[in-house]
């Protein structure tokens, strides 16, 4: 650190030429985000509230008032307008504050949890953090197998999880088949709903017959949903719902000494920013349902043309049909990690598994930067096209 400061001029320069190397969303290069660019909106209003606290939230009554508003308006779009729940950093911390719940509500000595091979890892940051067996079921048709929860029940089952939006390919697990079973065996259910919480109910809306997911299924005891995804909110913006009052109040602690009077609101996190619960509850405001189903429908029906344009071209497979706007393909004459390489030295983010390249068509992305991201891919397969048949040929006068 300097002894002196180097004067605003000096930094802001600095500043341009080392964030030069980040990557940005009106790029239109970046495919594998689940993540967008916040709403303009949204953004004006974080940024007149960075002083804000919520971890002493009883110097901030109004924030924790829009936050109980927020709770009710995302509440409602899950089926469930009095369910209880925190605004929070994001999936990982709501994932893990549903189980640490569920943990606790249990008792159990040894307690565990029965979820998909393709859930979210935050899953495993939370079983080894809270001392939880997970009990995973290998899901090689992309979601989960409920045909195979009933054997791996045990009597130390506290939980199952269900994913509403999978993280590779935004599918969604049979969670109505899981609620059948949570009925028979008395083990609640958290729906994971990070990515697809804001998507899902906008496209049912629009007459789209993907299944439930939400609090309308009677398993359900919790829901994890991010603003900071497919609400177009500044990051960091999570949320965790409950269906009933106690089951926050197992994880709640009594701090008597906070400046405003209040105990804290049982995060995870203790100081976290006030802005993102106001400006949550603006763009909420803002948007409202005919807004997010407009951006829904446009996201989808991007992820429709890209889907068509991707099944045209010859040595690509796409790996199902989009449920929402997600999608997932391979190349049948490249290897993935090959294919992956090279997309990203013409400067595309895309996110890669073991069986494919995954896209994510979020608001930031245009018909033109699909078309651009088209042009990129064939011309990556033409090139290995020639120089898959300039090896072979080179092997066949070999021999
Ligand atoms: N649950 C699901 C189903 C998720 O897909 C994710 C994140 C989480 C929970 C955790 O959420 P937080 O990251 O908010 O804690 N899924 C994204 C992913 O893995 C996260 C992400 C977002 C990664 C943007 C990269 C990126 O550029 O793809």
């Amino acid at each position: 650190m300097n002894v002196k400061g180097i004067g605003r001029r000096n930094i802001l320069n600095s500043l341009s030429r080392r964030l030069s190397e980040d990557l940005n969303f009106k790029s239109g290069k970046i495919f594998g985000s689940m993540c967008t660019e916040p709403h303009n909106f949204a953004r004006s209003v974080y940024s007149a509230h960075l002083e804000k606290n919520i971890g002493d939230p009883g110097l901030l009554r109004g924030t924790l008032s829009l936050e109980g508003d927020c709770i009710r308006m995302i509440g409602t779009i899950l089926s469930h307008p009095k369910a209880t729940g925190h605004m929070v950093s994001g999936g990982t911390e709501a994932n893990v504050m549903a189980l640490w719940s569920a943990r606790n509500e249990s008792r159990k000595e040894k307690p565990e949890v029965i979820l998909s091979s393709l859930a979210h890892h935050s899953f495993k940051k939370a079983g080894d953090m809270l001392g939880l067996r997970l009990v995973v079921i290998p899901s090689d048709k992309h979601r989960l197998d409920a045909s195979k929860i009933t054997n791996a029940i045990t009597s130390n089952t506290i939980l199952m999880i269900g994913t509403a939006g999978t993280t590779d390919l935004g599918l969604i697990d049979p969670i109505q088949e899981m609620s059948e079973i949570s009925g028979r065996f008395q083990i609640p259910i958290h729906v994971d709903a990070s990515f697809g919480g804001f998507i899902i109910p906008f496209l049912k809306d629009h007459g789209s017959d993907l299944p439930d997911f939400d609090f309308r299924l009677k398993g359900v005891r919790s829901i994890t949903i991010d603003p900071h995804k497919m609400g177009m909110a500044p990051i960091p913006s999570g949320a965790v719902l409950f269906r009933n009052r106690r089951a926050l109040d197992t994880i709640s602690y009594d701090t008597v000494y906070l400046a405003g009077g209040l105990k804290s609101r049982g995060t995870i996190l203790g100081t976290s920013p006030g802005a993102s619960i106001v400006s949550v509850w603006s763009l909420l405001n803002l948007m409202g349902q005919e807004g997010y189903q407009k951006t829904a429908r446009s996201c989808m029906r991007l992820t429709e043309h890209l889907y068509q344009r991707l099944a045209g071209i010859d040595g690509v497979v796409v790996i199902s049909k989009p449920e929402m706007n997600v999608l997932g393909f391979r190349s049948s004459r490249m290897k993935i990690s090959d294919l992956s390489r090279q997309l990203r030295n013409k400067g595309y983010a895309i996110s890669t598994f073991p069986t494919h390249l995954r896209l994510v068509i979020m608001p930031h992305l245009t018909r033109s930067h699909v078309e651009m991201f088209i042009e990129t891919l064939i011309e990556v397969l033409g090139k290995n096209r020639h120089s898959s048949r300039a090896i072979k040929d080179r092997r066949s006068k070999a021999v």
